[in-house]
């Protein structure tokens, strides 16, 4: 019974789930959480919260958490001491890199985890080992989009807030189902559609966010260049484009208008006749202000970070960026995923994107970490380590990530970790992938620490302690610190969070104004802010480019078709993506009631024609195959997607669609191709 039944707290923080960074306020009675509600004064969101923000509490206090230790002995996980178990984490690591060097050693940093966490992993890892395999999951996200963006714009960020879209005359969305995905970022496109703002989605699906649309363009899966460029032919033919932006502020319109003139029509590639492109080209070249805003159906992709550019060429070639209600805006995925890029869990930089290899910079902070030998070379990325467990990866340790069911090719995770000598997973639930490590680590969530999630407009929220973690468990950034001193080594005495974020400050010019203080106003602040008295960006590329020479570049891209297409043997494309009530592979929205119950099995779309040929019934169950492997799952028949075209989300552990996706990599961002292969569909029981 409480002590004190009528007493309720309400403790301020943030949404773990996407990145649009909702303030909430935790209920505590007794020590214990009883609820969420919305925290009304974080402009954010406004008091309103979707159905997973409303719920996020329920997983916090799961009889299934982890809370103690665990090591395999004998095939079978046993309790441990936290001693016992860092002992054994600190010597085997110390044991690989003695005997193998630095590249045996693979760190996976979670975007789950606050900020402090993922700087104090990174930092262990290259201090401790001299090692830059380190790298976190905006690899397998929106890695395109840093690629992309810097090299479009010189930073690889979103340019513009996300309540900016209504200050547009037209919002331009590409490979986003934001109404889904980012809730409370879909909110302000419909406010923006009650405003009168025009609104063009195309997605070759029609999702509930196309349902928004005034004007909705299917077009085949992975063409997106082909359509892009275009709609650039277009603008320039009808003489549409920012003569005088691109005069003053860009580069490379010759070589662009040279590629873009093979793309007058461009059916055969795309499926969109060319006066609907020409039309779509007009209204965003004619918009006083434009915004695109586009996701995973553009980056998760071989041609991803070219995808990307193609958007940066659009925006300049109109002059739509670096003011209010114009810009190119990637919706980033998770909680933190923009912060675990910025904090360096990145295999070639230290944080705020300073370059490894760049020799004055990894002096100053090897002078600023009191280290010597910081190592210069790229490291191996997520999947890359993937490929190199057993050689040269004997020993890897991932947090906060569940590689079994998020990574592609499935089959090939699992074998791959099998190969490992050591492997340490760090997470607040025992996942799929917990199955394949030697010790286990009970982080604590993040109802249960300080710290900051740095959420897709670039603004550093604030999360804070409400209650106690269950058992054993501890702040993932400790468990670095207690590491770091087994290991004796310096620059980890820190005693909080915010000792940590400190840290950070200390050598990143590009956060170094944002101290707690100021981070704790419900508004917060956007980076890059260099000092305490900087008020924060929160709009980029005002008057010049972040690039060296201020300018931005336009580049001349060809389209290349998808690694696999549909063929005689595999004659389905398939898609992959997410629907609103689940989060990832469900280790924590599947244990909120409501959330299971709206959906609680994995399920294939498959069109309504396609259905009828194979004589397959809406709710059956079906395998799917590909060249990697096969699952069984429930065909849902609709005309949400074209003939030949499947979609199936990511969520579902049994029924999981990665055993079928292709781990070909984009050579630019390394970015598996996770949107787009070739699978065949079979009945299991005649009719
Ligand atoms: N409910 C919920 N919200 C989430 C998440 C979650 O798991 N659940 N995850 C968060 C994360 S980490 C991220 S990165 C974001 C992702 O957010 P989104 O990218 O918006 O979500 P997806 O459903 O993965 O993909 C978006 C759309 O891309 C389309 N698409 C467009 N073009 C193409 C194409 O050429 N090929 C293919 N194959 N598809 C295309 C798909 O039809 C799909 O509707 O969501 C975040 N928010
Ligand atoms: N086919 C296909 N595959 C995809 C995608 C797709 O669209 N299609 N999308 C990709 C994308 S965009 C992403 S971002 C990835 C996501 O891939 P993952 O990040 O691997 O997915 P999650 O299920 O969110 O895993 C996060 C883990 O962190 C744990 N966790 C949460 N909070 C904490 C904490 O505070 N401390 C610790 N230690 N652990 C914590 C959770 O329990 C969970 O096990 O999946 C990718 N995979
Ligand atoms: S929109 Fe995103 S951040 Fe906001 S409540 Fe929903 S999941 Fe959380
Ligand atoms: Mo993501």
């Amino acid at each position: 019974m409480s002590e004190n039944p009528g007493k309720l707290e309400y403790v301020p923080t943030t949404c773990p789930y996407c990145g649009v960074g909702c303030g909430l306020n935790l209920v505590v009675n007794d020590g214990k959480l009883v609820g969420v509600e919305p925290f009304k004064r974080t402009p954010v969101n406004e008091g309103r919260l979707c159905p997973k923000g409303a719920t996020c509490w329920e997983h916090v206090q799961s009889p299934d958490r982890l809370t103690t230790p665990l090591i395999k002995k004998n095939g079978k996980f046993e309790e441990a001491t936290w001693d016992e178990a860092l002992d054994l984490v600190a010597s085997k690591l110390k044991e690989t890199s003695d005997k193998y060097g630095p590249r045996s050693l693979g760190f996976q940093v979670s975007c789950r985890t606050p900020n402090e966490d993922c700087y104090a992993m990174q930092k262990f890892a290259r201090v401790a080992f001299k090692t830059n395999n380190v790298d976190n999951c905006a690899r397998i996200c929106h890695g395109p989009s840093v690629a992309g963006l810097s090299l479009s714009f010189g930073s690889g960020a979103a340019t513009n807030p996300f309540e900016d879209v209504l200050n547009a005359d037209l919002i331009f969305m590409i490979g986003s189902n934001a109404v889904e995905a980012h809730p409370l970022a879909g909110r302000r496109v419909a406010q923006a559609k009650k405003k009168g703002i025009e609104i063009i989605v195309c997605d070759p699906r029609y999702t509930p966010t196309a349902r928004l649309a005034d004007t909705y363009l299917r077009y085949n899966p992975s063409t997106h260049i082909a359509l892009i460029n275009s709609m650039m032919y277009w603008i320039i033919e009808e003489n549409l484009h920012d003569k005088a932006f691109i005069e003053e502020r860009v580069k490379g319109f010759d070589e662009l208008k040279e590629t873009v003139a093979k793309y007058a029509n461009v059916e055969d590639i795309t499926g969109v006749p060319t006066e609907t492109v020409k039309e779509i080209a007009r209204k965003y070249a004619s918009a006083k202000n434009a915004v695109i805003i586009y996701c995973l159906g553009i980056t998760e992709l071989t041609t991803g970070t070219d995808n990307v550019r193609s958007l940066g060429n659009l925006s300049m070639l109109t002059g739509n960026i670096g003011r209010p209600g114009v810009g190119v805006n990637p919706l980033r995925g998770q909680n933190n995923v923009q912060g675990a890029c910025d904090m360096g869990a990145y295999p070639n930089v230290y944080s705020g994107y300073q370059k490894c290899e760049v020799d004055d910079i990894r002096h100053k902070m090897e002078q600023l970490w009191s280290v010597t030998d910081l190592p210069e070379w790229y490291g191996a990325s997520l999947t890359e380590q993937i490929d190199q467990c057993g050689d040269p990866i004997k020993s890897m340790y991932i947090l906060g990530l569940n590689p079994v069911v998020t990574y592609p090719n499935s089959n090939h995770v699992m074998k791959s970790l099998e190969k490992l000598d050591f492997l340490v997973v760090q997470d607040i639930f025992f996942t799929e992938t917990c199955q394949y490590a030697d010790v286990i680590l009970p982080g604590t969530c993040f109802a249960e620490k300080d710290g900051t999630f740095t959420s897709g407009e670039r603004r550093v929220n604030r999360i804070r302690k409400a209650v106690d973690g269950p058992g054993e468990s501890m702040e993932d950034w400790r468990v670095f610190v207690k590491l770091a001193e087994k290991l004796n080594l310096p620059g980890f005495e820190f005693e909080t969070a915010e000792d940590v974020w400190n840290d950070l400050r200390r050598v990143t010019p590009s956060m170094a104004g944002l101290n707690y203080e100021r981070l704790n106003r419900p508004e917060s602040l956007h980076w890059p802010c260099p000092t305490e008295e900087h008020p924060g960006t929160p709009i980029l590329h005002i008057g010049k480019f972040s690039s060296a020479d201020g300018k931005g570049t336009l580049f001349g891209i060809e389209y290349r078709p998808p690694a696999e297409v549909a063929d005689a043997e595999y004659p389905f494309t398939l898609m992959t993506g997410r629907l609103l009530f689940h989060y990832h592979s469900r280790s924590q929205t599947g244990r909120a009631k409501i959330l299971h119950q709206e959906v609680p099995e994995s399920y294939v779309q498959i069109n309504n024609e396609d259905a009828k040929k194979l004589n397959i019934a809406n709710g059956e169950k079906i395998k799917l195959s590909s060249r990697r492997g096969e699952v069984e799952t429930l065909a849902r028949v609709t005309d949400e997607v074209a003939p030949g075209v499947l979609m199936m989300t990511m969520h579902f552990g049994t029924g999981a669609v990665n055993l079928l996706t292709n781990d070909v990599r984009d050579p630019m961002s390394k970015m598996p191709e996770l949107k787009h292969c070739a699978v065949k569909v079979e009945k299991l029981t005649e009719a």
